[in-house]
């Protein structure tokens, strides 16, 4: 099934590259697997998707039809530094109501901390929800 984003698109609050990995899916903690990945930030929901939108630059969503690779719905969620679990530098680490846990990096810690005010907005604007 298509996500919901998708069928529903909210405005992006944020998108751009990061280097990704999933530590735990459903509460089981899975082994890193580094990888960059275009992210975008929008309603409800983190998208991931493999390579950044090819045609247009500007635009912000992966080009039509592309796939993302994966989509997480971050009510409730739990934002955090992730210092702790990564040897990586500006590291943050996200964790959703069915336990599965990402961390977000970038080298540039201008972008991470932008990522972070953005998350922490929308998390904040959920919580109200
Ligand atoms: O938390 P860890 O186990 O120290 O994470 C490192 C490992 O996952 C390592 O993979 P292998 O143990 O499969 O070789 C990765 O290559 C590292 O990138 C992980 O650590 P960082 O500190 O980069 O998140």
């Amino acid at each position: 099934p298509l996500p919901q984003v998708l069928d529903d698109p909210h405005e992006v609050e944020k998108s751009g590259q990061l280097n990704v990995t999933k530590i735990a899916q459903g509460g089981r903690k899975l082994r890193k697997n580094w990888a960059p990945s275009w992210v975008v930030l929008a309603g409800n929901s983190l998208v991931f998707y493999r390579e950044p939108p090819p045609a247009a630059p500007s635009s912000a969503w992966g080009p039509a039809g592309t796939r993302p690779e994966s989509s997480v719905d971050l009510r409730g969620a739990a934002l955090a530094h992730g210092r702790h679990l990564s040897s990586r530098r500006n590291v943050l680490h996200i964790r959703t109501v069915p336990g599965h846990e990402f961390l977000l990096q970038s080298d540039l810690e201008t972008e991470l901390r932008a990522w972070h005010r953005a998350l922490r907005a929308v998390l904040e604007r959920l919580d109200r929800e």
